[in-house]
């Protein structure tokens, strides 16, 4: 066995971030997988394993800030591999140098061979547009170590763009990696000569891109010796790496590598996410093969920002954008406020709460004889008796018969909170949206209050007339359909709430009493509750008992 160090290669000069630490003490790494990920303010890299073996220490970490020699980790390696691997590291290390040869202007036949062919010049180009202030250049593939079968698979600009220097201009695969080529310039692409599908190699043009030059590019200008020795910019900023002297070097570092851990982005889409702190993971990609654009990042965070989504809620695919109009005629209609925020909420609900929902059908004939049995006093009273205040106080008392419902999970999933007072909300639709008001204490009102408060409450809903506080506060919600229609729906919990009852258009249907068929008023109703509080026997015995309540509705006296 024996220990090597593993060292920051050269990436391309000056300090770089450590963003991602791939591997931990202990772990047993095959040559070639990922160490670490570095980044720079134009690319980001993996940092391959240039041997076998397992981690000893690491000296680096998410956020650190290294350069070309410093220690990034040891590993511990078989001894004959270590020997062997030191005649790979020569090679390796020959390979580097030679193909950083170029930068460190030492001309080779072959490096003076390569310059000739190596494409645009900058002093060249330079020199064709000094009078206007304006250079062109052709920006060509850069050594990107795959050889000739590189497939163009997607052209990032048209002609006639603007772009920023850095922007993506191309995505090549080899059969090694995928990797994007930034634009070296800001400015304007005069043409294009690749195409997606096309094979590319290093040197093949990729696109001509008009720009301004800078009083340093007319300094060097007047170097040609330099000029020379730096013959092209190359699209891509990251070269192969010239290993350290003194340790084993990491292999060659990946230029560009857009995937890495099966998430497929750009350097600057990738900077962009280290600079808000998201992983890449999380944010729904759009571009082909999936790969997560730069706009991909951008609506994660506004949807993060509107609540729409949970930085947490990785890997949920985005739901196409469709131009709907190419099928016909159709009408764009903004989202009120309301509707926006409902959306939300429900959509929070929905992704963070399992969800199970429970159906009955309960026997309120009796409940419907009393209440058309004091419909007259109700109309004396001036209050309509609908099954709903019935609703809301057999609620009421199951809630308090099994506490478990009237409470919420702490945030954290640490805790159980329990609630001592009974609110309710029930949900009102309004032309605005979908509101919940809360009534107090539904425990200690009688069911004429109820009556006249939801009543009430529904109308300063309607007139928009809510003030927060009538909206806060709930234990429990009742959401009833009952006025419209149905046989039976899922209603979403009302989160950080536990469960919802959901209610649905009474019907008259055949029971069963033992000797004959008769007709009953049945309710068809739905408990939806969150299963992490909740468990079915739980959600039953508050199901049945919440049933036995409303068939006999004495029980509520008791
Ligand atoms: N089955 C059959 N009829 C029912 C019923 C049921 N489950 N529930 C109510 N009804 C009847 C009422 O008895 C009333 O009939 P009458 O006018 O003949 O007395 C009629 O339907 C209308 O009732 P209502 O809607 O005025 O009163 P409510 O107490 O049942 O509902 C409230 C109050 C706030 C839910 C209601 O004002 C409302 O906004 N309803 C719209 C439905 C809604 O938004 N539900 C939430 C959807 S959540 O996605």
């Amino acid at each position: 066995m024996a220990k090597e160090t593993v060292k920051i290669p050269d990436v391309g000069g000056g300090d770089v971030d450590v963003i991602e630490v791939c591997v931990k003490v202990g772990d047993v790494v095959a040559k070639e997988d990922s160490l670490i990920v570095l980044e720079s303010d134009k690319a980001s890299m993996e940092i391959p394993s240039p041997l076998a073996g397992k981690v000893l220490s690491i000296s680096v970490k998410d956020g650190s800030t290294v350069h070309e020699g410093d220690v990034i980790l040891e590993l511990e390696v078989e001894g004959s591999a270590a020997t062997q691997d030191t005649d790979e590291q020569d090679a390796s290390e020959q390979t580097s140098v030679e193909s950083n040869s170029a930068k460190a202007d030492k001309n080779t036949d072959a490096e003076k061979e390569k310059v000739k062919e190596s494409p645009a010049p900058k002093a060249a180009s330079a020199e064709k547009t000094v009078s206007t202030g304006l250079q062109r250049e052709t920006v060509k593939v850069p050594d990107i170590g795959g050889g000739d079968g590189i497939e163009v698979i997607e052209v990032c600009v048209a002609e006639g763009d603007e772009v920023s220097e850095g922007d993506s201009l191309v995505v090549l695969e080899s059969d090694k990696a995928s990797m994007e080529i930034p634009s070296p310039y800001s400015g304007t692409i005069i043409s294009l000569a690749i195409k997606a599908g096309d094979s590319a190699k290093q040197g093949t043009a990729i696109a001509e891109i008009e720009y301004q030059a800078s009083a340093e590019e007319g300094a060097v200008e007047e170097e040609p010796a330099q000029a020379d020795a730096e013959p092209e910019k190359p699209a891509s900023p990251v070269a192969a790496s010239a290993p350290p002297s003194a340790a084993k070097p990491a292999a060659p570092v990946s230029p560009s590598v857009v995937s890495h851990a099966g998430v497929y982005a750009g350097p600057a889409v990738r900077k962009l996410a280290h600079e808000f702190g998201l992983e890449l993971e999380q944010v729904p990609p759009s571009g082909p093969r999936g790969r997560i654009l730069k706009e991909d990042l951008q609506q994660f965070v506004k949807d993060l920002a509107n609540g729409k989504t949970a930085a947490s809620g990785a890997g949920i695919p985005a739901i196409p954008d469709v131009d709907f109009s190419q099928f016909g005629e159709i009408d764009v209609q903004a989202l009120s406020k309301l509707h926006k925020l409902t959306a939300a909420n429900m959509h929070r609900s929905w992704v963070n709460l399992p969800h199970v929902t429970q159906f009955d059908d309960v026997d309120i004939s009796e409940l419907e004889d009393f209440r058309a049995s004091v419909k007259k006093e109700g109309e004396q009273r001036g209050v309509k008796l609908t099954p709903l205040p019935f609703l809301l106080k057999a609620a009421a008392l199951a809630l308090r018969t099994y506490p478990k419902f009237n409470a919420s999970l702490s945030a954290d999933g640490e805790s159980m909170i329990f609630k001592k007072y009974v609110n309710i909300g029930i949900a009102v639709d309004t032309p605005a949206g979908l509101v919940v008001p809360v009534i107090r204490d539904v425990d200690r009102k009688s069911l004429w209050e109820l009556a006249a408060e939801s009543a009430e409450l529904a109308q300063k809903a309607k007139d928009r007339k809510l003030k927060p506080a009538d909206m806060q506060g709930g234990c429990f919600t009742i959401s009833s359909l009952g006025s419209i229609g149905g046989t039976g729906f899922t209603p979403i919990i009302n989160a950080p709430e536990v469960a919802i009852l959901g209610v649905s258009k009474l019907a008259v249907k055949p029971q069963w009493n033992g000797s004959e068929f008769v007709p009953r008023k049945m309710l068809p109703v739905s408990l939806s509750y969150d299963h992490r509080a909740i468990n079915g026997v739980d959600a039953g015995q508050f199901f049945t008992y919440l049933g036995e309540l409303l068939v006999d509705i004495r029980r509520l006296l008791l």
